[in-house]
């Protein structure tokens, strides 16, 4: 049977098409249902199509900054954005001077009720004027639509056009307002068609070389990208932009004069990578560096392409030689734990294979917030027989999957964090990451020590889930009740 109903799941029948165990023997096409609205009823994991343009993809540029148009929540949650640190460095040789300035600042419109009846143009412009003035260092600023705002048709396009040609900077409407789409994929796409009609072509990099590449999809998760770019550096590769990692806006606007794009987070900015394709003829290769043989894979693959085959050895050479003894270690202490694995959507499939390939663990259940069917097809593929692979978990699934399938670890993210806590589970985030970086060979020995320090933390040996304990507690809580209420408290 490769579609299942959870216990929990019994009052919300919907919920058995998006819960499937892996059997291979069945056709291709039986994935999970996906990219569709949450199941009404479900405590979704998911977040908005707001979040997926903000917090994925324009948060992590270094010199913009950022006005959310919104009442004050989105834009205080615009402010939590995920791990993605920038050096100072401007590819002209400039330091910009504001340290880290993506993860530090967020601005917003503050949108109220009256704003709500009377339209928040005017206030919009007026906060832009006003961050400009506060933080004249930006290059750039980028103004948002969130549900509030869209639904009363506030017109950032037309206030940005207009208050960009007063202070001489590019001011950027990104227009994925919450319910722009059932998940933050929506934001990105949004993110990728606007940055891309909007900025590329408008500008000239400083250089080029012949081996320019534009690397997409790579958001330096806790410095994943520094780990690729001494990669590409000891091969002799020119990372001409970034999209969007540690990137400049600058660099967006030159993104159609590199040789190459390759696309390393293969959800959220396919869109741009065939759009340089199809606009300025850019090839593009996907790319995947998470663990061990598809680094190796894939640098050689690089290597080819530039005939720098003998560099993208070395690279890996030089690696794998105090790598490998690291890791071997660690799988004596990893091997057969049972891990469940829960992120957006592609780390999903980057990460199966390496576990039970290199760490001779085992993938258990998998899940993703909002994967579509192409990257389900390759969770399907790499998982083995038996998985259970889900689509949007709700908050009680994430429970049913820990007590159903035993996982000795969680990969996930730290909504799902402390729950696997409190059920006496280990759980270290991949999203940001425990120690990162986690991608490359370095990464993925990271990953493996984090998993290591994990499971093998004594405090899991500290705590007693008793079920007579737990009945006993319950049944105390509520006699005192009864008694409190008959006391009249
Ligand atoms: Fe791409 Fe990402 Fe991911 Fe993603 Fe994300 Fe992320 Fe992720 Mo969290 S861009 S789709 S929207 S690889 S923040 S770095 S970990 S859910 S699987």
């Amino acid at each position: 049977m490769p579609f299942d109903l959870f216990e929990v799941d019994k009052e919300i029948p919907e919920r058995k098409k998006h819960i499937y165990i892996k059997d291979s023997k069945d056709p291709k096409e039986h994935i999970p249902a996906c990219n569709t609205t949450t199941v009404p009823g479900c405590m979704t994991e998911r977040g908005c199509a707001f979040a997926g343009a903000k917090g994925v993809i324009t948060g992590a540029i270094k010199d913009a900054l950022h006005v959310v148009h919104s009442p004050v929540g989105c834009t205080a949650y615009a402010y939590g954005t995920k791990r993605y640190p920038t050096t100072p460095d401007m590819p002209n040789g400039d330091k910009f001077p504001i340290d880290n300035f993506n993860l530090k600042y967020i601005t917003g419109t503050d949108i109220r009720e009256s704003d709500v009846v009377f339209g928040g143009m005017d206030k919009l412009k007026k906060c832009i004027l006003e961050a400009n003035k506060e933080f004249p260092e930006a290059n750039a600023i980028y103004t948002y639509a969130t549900c509030t705002t869209g639904l009363i048709g506030d017109d950032i396009d037309a206030v940005s056009r207009e208050v960009a040609e007063e202070i001489g900077k590019d001011v950027i409407p990104i227009n994925a307002p919450g319910f722009a789409g059932p998940t933050q994929s929506k934001g990105h796409q949004v993110a990728n068609d606007t940055l891309f009609e909007t900025l590329v072509g408008t500008k000239e990099p400083p250089y080029t070389t012949e081996y320019d590449v534009n690397l997409i999809g790579e958001y330096n998760i806790d410095g994943d990208l520094w780990v690729l770019r001494e990669y590409f550096e000891e091969m002799g590769i020119n990372i001409l932009s970034t999209f969007s990692g540690d990137c400049c806006h600058d660099e967006i606007g030159w993104m159609h004069r590199a040789k190459l794009s390759l696309v390393r987070c293969q959800r959220s900015s396919n869109y741009i990578a065939k759009l340089l394709k199809e606009r300025y003829d850019i090839p593009y290769i996907k790319v995947d560096f998470f663990g061990v043989r598809y680094p190796t894979e894939n640098l050689r693959t690089l290597g080819e392409y530039f005939g720098k085959q003998e560099e993208a050895e070395k690279v890996i050479e030089s690696r794998m030689k105090w790598i490998r003894p690291e890791l071997d270690k660690l799988k004596e202490k990893l091997q057969g734990k049972k891990v469940w694995v829960f992120s957006g959507g592609p780390k999903n499939w980057h990460l199966p294979e390496p576990l039970e390939e290199e760490l001779g663990m085992e993938v258990v259940a998998v899940s993703t917030m909002f994967e579509h069917e192409d990257g389900y097809e390759k969770i399907k593929e790499r998982v083995g027989e038996n998985t259970v692979i889900i689509d949007d978990p709700n908050s009680l699934e994430a429970e049913e999957i820990i007590e159903k399938y035993k996982p000795d670890i969680v990969l996930s993210g730290v909504k799902e964090k402390y729950l696997a806590h409190k059920m006496g589970v280990p759980c270290i985030l991949i999203h940001s990451y425990e120690n990162g970086p986690y991608i490359g060979f370095e990464g993925f020995l990271n990953l493996a020590k984090d998993m290591y320090a994990a499971i093998y933390n004594p405090v899991w040996k500290l705590i007693e889930f008793e079920p007579e304990m737990e009945e006993e507690i319950s049944v105390k809580n509520e006699s005192e009740e009864e008694a409190e209420v008959s006391a009249g408290k």
